[in-house]
């Protein structure tokens, strides 16, 4: 006779327990009787193969999720502190957030950073930031993630240095490197290289990780930057696990054992406020994970299981009452928690504002101590299995997913498909379609389109001084070059380049030699940009979306007719030319209101992403255009956009409106229009309203003429 379910889960429950008794798992609560587990009759058992209801037998019953706030910002002692503090509260993982510069591979004193050093997370030059980042934070006891994809080989090259210099080697350094190259092409923006080569960059580090570092997740494959650019449910599992797909391949091909591998590949998704799809879309993507694996050629069960971290959703978060971000992160938290996530960032309720200070991140940690200490909601392996409603949408998440990962699969795989942009304009219309239904108030956004306060008290934020931090990197990154045995650095780096060139040897291993010799993360990046090239992305912009949701809106026809009015006028449609300056690479904001203003009848420009104030105003005049949007959501506005209206006063452009939108405080507000800023838009501004104001503000600019 066959095991039972019960039994299965029992064998496989005893050993995740060790030598704990499972009767150590029960729970009375109060007269009531509880067990561990729940077992229905459709044969899905918790840590069994395809993994629907958990990686693990046991979950949190035994082991909690790990509590892992993704944070960074100001100089490497700033963050330490942070982080020291955080693990002292109850934090139980690290997870780096670096500044842009360093993602997009320039050391601090690069001139293409003035406004970003130390802005959205932490500025590290070399090995030195990496060990004072570090500074008496254990690392062969603490797991540390890092987010980092386009710098991805300088980086974990610094933090293999680094704990070596702690007296760490690789093979016990555990924690999670991104690495995840395909989404940054898609969504995220800060890749540095072409696609081609970038994806041997990621074969070298799994590569390099299979053999060195076994405790160590050599990529973190994620949804969640799509999820947060406005993917829907589906596009989210679909793209993330073809993405994933490649990745494997690409591992294959170099001669990889995918078991060797494929046991430390990691996840990431983002959990939004549609609460039982988000819990049913990690049970999805555990089925299908586990099937594509099997068919990839995997035996190992470890192959199969889908570990993922989760983060609840930036994008669902409000500039409006933004205490109300509080209760929305914690629904979201539960979301994530049901659906059997092993890790979590919960964001802070200032996400809208700025950075977390330290009230709003102390509050975001507690969220998850209280689910962890307060709810007993560990106690129970996934307790919705079973629900039939969940099951259901789980069902379709798995069927519909899979159609899509067909489609990409038909055209080659995800490589192929996103050098096509086909699902980056996929998503970009789920986002504009989403936006629209928010600006008609279909979609109900609590203090925003729905019981808004007439006044809103302004919360504190943390603020960077970006200039005092550059300083400091600067003068940091002198000493380096001036300390260190220059011939050894130069031959390690030219090390670096052959294999570059060469299409031979690993990668990551002559940049950990370049790192030891004291090598900067701009020095080692732009070896390998000597022999890739840099990667400058087309942009494409959509039309269509907003008048088609718009069709037969009375104050939607108004707009259309004023700017209809003006062409009449003018003899010529207003233009607008949208500029992302610096290496903030969230352009979801600058891409809605492109389309939205395209289809209202503005003539828009739309820049390339990581333009200096100089290179917009050139365009600018080149372009004769009435005005300049700027989309800010990396806190670089303070330097950016005062650099922008003087190049433009140096051009005579000094009638050129010029507006931001994005993420500023309020605070700022007063600063921006003193340096001549017109208009300022924050989160949750209806593009309509947007649409009314630069146009009055051309207008104004014209009349004044
Ligand atoms: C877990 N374990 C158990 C168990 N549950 N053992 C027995 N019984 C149970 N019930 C064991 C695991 O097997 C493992 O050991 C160990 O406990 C740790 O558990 P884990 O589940 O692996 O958790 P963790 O170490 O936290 O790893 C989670 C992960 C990892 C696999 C998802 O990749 C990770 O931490 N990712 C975080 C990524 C992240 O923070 N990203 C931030 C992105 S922010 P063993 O020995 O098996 O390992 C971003 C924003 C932006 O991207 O754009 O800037
Ligand atoms: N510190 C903390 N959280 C950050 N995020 C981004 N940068 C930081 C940082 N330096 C979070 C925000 C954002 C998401 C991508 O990650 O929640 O929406």
């Amino acid at each position: 006779m066959g095991k039972s379910p019960r039994d299965i889960w029992f064998h496989i429950a005893s050993a995740e327990l060790r030598d704990a008794p499972l009767d150590s798992l029960r729970r009375d609560y109060g007269g009531l009787a509880v067990e561990p587990v729940y077992l229905g009759e459709d044969g899905s058992i918790p840590g069994v193969e395809p993994f629907t209801r958990g990686v693990r037998a046991t979950m949190y019953a035994n082991r909690p999720w790990t509590i892992r706030q993704y944070a960074g910002f100001s100089t490497a002692e700033e963050s330490n502190r942070f982080y020291r503090r955080a693990l002292e509260r109850g934090q139980k993982g690290l997870s780096v957030a670096f500044d842009l510069a360093t993602h997009r591979g320039y050391d601090s004193d690069h001139p293409r950073v003035v406004g970003d050093v130390g802005k959205a997370g932490v500025a590290i030059d070399s090995v030195e930031d990496m060990k004072l980042l570090f500074d008496g934070i254990p690392l062969d006891e603490m797991s540390v993630s890092m987010t980092m994809n386009g710098a991805v080989i300088p980086v974990l090259a610094m933090f293999i240095v680094a704990a070596e210099e702690q007296g760490v080697p690789p093979e016990k350094l555990s924690g999670t490197i991104q690495n995840d190259i395909l989404k940054e092409f898609m969504v995220r923006n800060t890749y540095i290289y072409p696609p081609e080569p970038s994806m041997r960059i990621v074969g070298d580090i799994i590569a390099y990780a299979a053999e060195h570092m076994p405790k160590f997740n050599s990529i973190s494959i994620s949804g969640y930057h799509m999820h947060e650019a406005g993917a829907t449910a589906i596009q989210e599992l679909a793209y993330t696990l073809a993405d994933g797909m490649d990745y494997v391949r690409a591992a294959q091909a170099r001669g990889l054992d995918i078991d060797k591998f494929a046991g430390r590949l990691s996840f990431f998704f983002g959990i939004g406020m549609n609460f039982f799809v988000e819990v049913a879309k990690l049970r999805a993507a555990r089925t299908l994970w586990s099937k594509i694996m099997t068919d990839l050629g995997a035996t190992d069960p470890r192959s199969k299981m889908l570990r993922t971290h989760c983060q609840t959703s930036g994008v669902s978060l409000t500039e409006q009452d933004p205490y109300n971000n509080v209760v929305r992160t914690a629904y979201e938290a539960l979301a994530a928690v049901l659906g059997g996530t092993q890790s979590l960032h919960t964001n802070s309720f200032d996400e809208a504002i700025a950075l977390p200070s330290e009230t709003s991140s102390r509050i975001a940690r507690n969220t998850q101590l209280i689910l962890q200490h307060e709810t007993k909601i560990t106690d129970v392996v996934d307790p919705l299995g079973g629900s039939y409603y969940v099951e259901e949408l789980t069902r379709q998440l798995v069927e519909k997913a899979q159609a899509l990962i067909d489609e990409v699969e038909t055209q080659g795989g995800m490589t192929k498909a996103v050098q096509s942009g086909d699902p980056k304009l996929a998503i970009e219309k789920a986002a504009a379609i989403r936006q629209a239904a928010i600006d008609r108030g279909e979609e109900v956004i609590v203090g925003v389109n729905r019981y808004r306060l007439d006044t809103e008290d302004a919360i504190e934020t943390l603020e960077v001084d970006n200039a005092k931090v550059r300083a400091g990197q600067i003068a940091r990154l002198e000493a380096i070059r001036r300390t260190r045995d220059e011939a050894r650095c130069q031959s390690a780096l030219d090390a670096l380049r052959e294999y570059a060139a060469m299409d031979e040897g690993n990668l990551l291993d002559a940049a950990v030699a370049a790192a030891r010799a004291r090598a900067t993360l701009g020095e080692i990046s732009q070896a390998m940009e000597d022999v890739f090239g840099r990667y400058d992305a087309t942009t494409r912009v959509l039309s269509g979306v907003y008048s088609q949701s718009y069709a037969g809106d009375p104050q939607y026809e108004e707009a259309v007719r004023r700017i209809k009015g003006f062409k009449t006028s003018h003899g010529r449609a207003p233009s607008v030319f949208i500029a992302k300056m610096g290496q903030d690479g969230h352009d979801r904001g600058a891409k809605v209101i492109a389309t939205a203003f395209a289809d209202l009848g503005f003539v828009v420009h739309m820049g390339s992403l990581f333009e200096t104030p100089h290179e917009v105003a050139a365009h600018a005049e080149e372009l004769g255009v009435d005005a300049v949007g700027v989309s800010s959501l990396a806190a670089g506005h303070k330097t950016l956009v005062p650099e922008l209206i003087a190049a433009l006063r140096e051009r005579g452009l000094k009638d050129v409106a010029v507006v931001v939108g994005g993420v500023i405080p309020s605070t700022d507000y007063e600063f921006l229009r003193e340096a001549g800023v017109l208009d300022i838009f924050g989160p949750g501004t209806n593009v309509l309203d947007a649409a009314y104001s630069v146009l009055n503000a051309i207008e104004g600019r014209l009349s004044n003429r």
